[in-house]
């Protein structure tokens, strides 16, 4: 017979694991819950544990491995809450109410996406920001899609609604003629005053349309806030995401990041997860949404708690609050917050939800308001609140006509004050080249291990050579230059985050940035010891994740402007599954929201025989995509270039996002090689000329592996009339180089554009009108692989057969 106390403990696990199914969380009743048996039964002790485990807050915490968090949730739950400050709460939920009743009736028919039915997030936001400042924090990096968003610009990053209001005038439209960006996704900052007296500066991360893909970009930019502020980072620098039900349940990219914030490489100290549960998304139900009651469930794979609150409990919304946030400083884990409410108007405020849900918003339209019910329970008058918000705001519509233009209600960190984006122009330019000394030494220092270390015979031999390569002994591959460009930099105080998959080692056996001891698995990296003036060096193996990792790196790009910041695709084949990413933010950021990014997106590309998903990185999408340039595109074609690009990347202040394609089986290929002379002397070359042949005869121009099958291939014909030119630089397009590359053949009366990939794809469509207004008098071609669905074929056979042709019509004159 189990004793009494045992009993208690039964009845309180049942109640710990499974209560939050029998908790009070819906204010409307929609929540449809299984009944659970274990709940069963009315003894004292039942009632004790239903109190703590069934009122307006439940929690799922049964499935965190980890005894001592389990432990601190129970502690919480199990004993009384402390009396909020329910003037205070009153004053905030008035004024969340009232500002979208303002606009609605100020500005009727504009879209602004209402909070209403779930405004218990703006007390819940200012508990959670009143914690952390007790905690040491002093930024909070806020990210959140269009619901409640103007309200938390308002509320919670402490703007102006004048600005807002300025939004809703549209005032000076012609300033962003073809750019800018809706007014419910552009980002803000303001202060926010903790009754501490201390201020937490809000960053509202800009967000594109595409829910839940900014949720890793306020990771990356958190992480990179928290390495500038150093050793206690995690305390100062704290990310909050908002997200809708629909939206967290549905898309991929918050799973991915949600196991990103539980990783050593990526971690940041915890991220609270708040889902705005309205039960329901544009005109889809739960029911349609997810196969379980609860959009949180996803969360549920990943140890940290989930909690459930009513939303129309707000002192209960403000004790979560609190208890996350708290639950976040002790143990630097993310939480989940599900606030459940409602819609009270339509998706937007152009949509009638009538149609779809009509008994429902027979029922919402009944339903009082929140301040009003707020106000009534804690026997508190909101009348004089209401009138002077209503005051209050009629006086910041008067002052919003006045904006000449709509303000940006965002300052940039000091830190980006150095850099600029724009047009390129020559000032961009910066020097590259390394002192033969310089190299000597950063060899000595890339290839030397700790003392007792065991180095695996293979990777010996590597670093054997690699020092050689220094020395200028033997010419230089790309696993060396690429080294020897980290290494530079790091010098130079330059600090690099570089993650990837199996990136430590390199896809292709070619980086081995970390070494390991063949006896003891421990590992050494090189570069995390050359840093000077404290430029740090990360270099991470990332989960398999294209879309979170990519949003991540790019975030820290966002608040690291000194840094080289790389991410890099397994094969650049991959890179579309952050496509998103690359569409939303690498691409547009500058033109939406005059954001600059200088992060580095390493392609792994090139025809080879391995499949359609191991041969293209897919040029011309990223040429799709460049315009007002927005970003670089090159493919360096031997180890020199990549070397002086990567340098150039950090040493500009020009700050565009580089997109790199990057080669395989020609890492180690003598032909790709480079010798030292050209770390030394020369810089990155936009075009490549030909060194070799004068006053060809016939022009192929090209860009990455197929150029040096093009010079092989001319090699075995004896061929000395036909020049070969390589494409380094796509974009920005380098016309005057190219002009010049062309004008020292003036005998050629053709140019020939090469490319791999089929006529659909690759760089063909930009390249050749742009060549048939350089090549003025000379016929221009193509030679290229017809037109397929996708990029190469799986057959290696039917791949050499291919290739073949296409050297064999590269060599073969047109007609003229
Ligand atoms: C990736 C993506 N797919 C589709 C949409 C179109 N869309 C905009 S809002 C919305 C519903 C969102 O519902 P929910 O996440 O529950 O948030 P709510 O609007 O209810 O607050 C949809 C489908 C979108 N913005 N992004």
């Amino acid at each position: 017979m189990p004793t009494l106390t045992e009993q208690r403990e039964q009845i309180f696990e049942c109640f710990r694991r499974w209560g939050y199914l029998e908790a009070d969380l819906d204010p409307l009743g929609l929540l449809r819950l299984p009944a659970v048996q274990e709940l069963e039964g009315d003894t004292e002790e039942h009632q004790a544990a239903r109190g703590f485990y069934c009122g307006t807050v439940g929690v799922e915490f049964a499935h965190i491995l980890d005894s001592k968090r389990r432990q601190w949730i129970q502690e919480r739950m199990e004993s009384a809450a402390a009396a909020p400050d329910r003037a205070r709460i009153l004053e905030r939920l008035t004024s969340a109410e009232l500002f979208e009743q303002f606009i609605q009736a100020r500005y009727p028919g504009a879209k602004r996406f209402s909070l209403e039915g779930s405004t218990a997030v703006i007390p819940f936001l200012d508990q959670v920001l009143e914690t952390a400042a007790r905690f040491g924090g002093e930024h909070a990096l806020v990210g959140m899609s269009h619901r409640g968003r103007l309200n938390v610009i308002l509320h919670t990053a402490g703007r102006q609604a004048a600005e807002i209001f300025a939004g809703f005038e549209d005032v000076d439209p012609r300033s962003v003629l073809g750019a800018g960006d809706v007014k419910y996704h552009r980002g803000a900052t303001g202060e926010f005053r903790a009754r501490n007296g201390r201020e937490l500066r809000i960053h509202l991360v800009s967000n594109p349309s595409h829910l839940e893909f900014v949720d890793p970009v306020v990771m990356g930019r958190a992480y990179a806030k928290q390495a500038r502020a150093g050793r206690d980072g995690k305390n100062k620098v704290w990310p909050v995401v908002l997200h809708g039900d629909g939206a967290f349940s549905g898309q991929g990219v918050l799973a991915e990041t949600l196991n990103l914030g539980g990783l050593r490489a990526y971690s940041v100290g915890g991220t609270i997860h708040v889902i705005v549960n309205n039960l329901i998304a544009f005109t889809t139900e739960p029911k349609d949404l997810q196969p379980t009651p609860f959009a949180s469930d996803v969360a549920r794979r990943v140890p940290i708690p989930i909690f459930h609150v009513n939303g129309e409990d707000v002192d209960a919304v403000v004790r979560v609050a609190q208890m996350a946030a708290e639950y976040r400083a002790a143990f630097g884990s993310d939480v989940v917050v599900d606030l459940v409410g409602y819609r009270r108007h339509g998706h937007s405020e152009i949509d009638d939800p009538t149609i779809t849900q009509p008994v429902l918003y027979r029922h919402i339209k009944e339903h009082p308001q929140l301040w009003k019910i707020y106000a009534q329970r804690a026997g508190l008058d909101a009348e004089p609140v209401a009138k002077r918000v209503r005051e209050s705001l009629g006086a910041e519509q008067k002052e919003a006509v006045k904006f000449a233009k709509i303000p940006s209600m965002r300052k940039l960190p000091g830190y980006w004050a150095p850099y600029f984006g724009g047009r390129y122009k020559a000032e961009c330019e910066v020097s590259t080249p390394v002192r033969g000394e310089e190299l000597r030494a950063v060899g000595e220092l890339l290839t030397r291990t700790p003392a007792g270390f065991h180095v695996h015979p293979k990777v010996k031999k590597l670093l054997d050579q690699r020092l050689e390569m220094s020395r200028g002994e033997r010419p230089v591959d790309y696993g060396m230059a690429e080294a020897m460009a980290f290494a530079t930099l790091l010098r130079q105080g330059i600090p690099l985050r570089f993650s990837g998959q199996d990136s430590r080692r390199g896809t292709f056996n070619q980086r081995h940035a970390a070494l390991v001891d063949t006896e003891t698995e421990e590992q050494f990296v090189a570069l995390e010891h050359i840093g000077e003036n404290g430029a740090w060096c990360e270099i991470q193996n990332s989960p398999l994740s294209e879309a979170a990792v990519l949003g991540f790196e790019y975030g820290v790009s966002r608040d690291y402007p000194e840094a080289l910041v790389v991410w890099e695709a397994q094969f650049g084949d991959f890179a579309n599954g952050a496509q998103v990413f690359i569409d939303q933010f690498i691409a547009a950021a500058e033109d939406k929201w005059g954001l600059l990014s200088g992060l580095v997106m390493l392609l792994p590309h090139g025809y080879e025989g391995q499949g359609p998903e191991h041969s293209s990185a897919r040029i011309e999408r990223f040429l799709h995509l460049a315009a007002r340039d927005n970003f670089q595109i090159c493919q360096p074609s031997d180890a020199a270039q990549y070397f002086h690009l990567l340098r150039r990347q950090a040493l500009r202040k020009w700050r565009k996002p580089l997109v790199l394609f990057t080669p395989k089986s020609m890492l180690r290929h003598p032909d790709a090689s480079s010798p030292i002379e050209a770390f030394t002397r020369a810089h990155f070359r936009p075009v490549l000329r030909d060194a070799e042949v004068r006053d060809a005869k016939r022009i192929l121009l090209c860009t990455g592996k197929i150029g040096h099958e093009l010079k092989a291939e001319r090699k075995r014909r004896g061929d000395t009339s036909t020049a070969i030119l390589f494409l380094d630089q796509m974009y920005p397009f380098p016309e005057q180089d190219l002009t010049d590359a062309l004008a020292q053949h003036p005998a050629a009366h053709e140019v020939v554009w090469v490319q791999e990939e089929p006529a659909n794809m690759g760089a063909q469509f930009f390249v050749l009108p742009r060549l048939e207004r350089l090549a003025t008098g000379r016929a221009v071609r193509s030679v290229k692989r017809s037109a397929s669905a996708t990029p190469a074929t799986g057959s290696a056979k039917a791949h050499e057969m291919e290739q073949e042709t296409l050297l064999a019509l590269a060599f073969t004159t047109g007609k003229q």
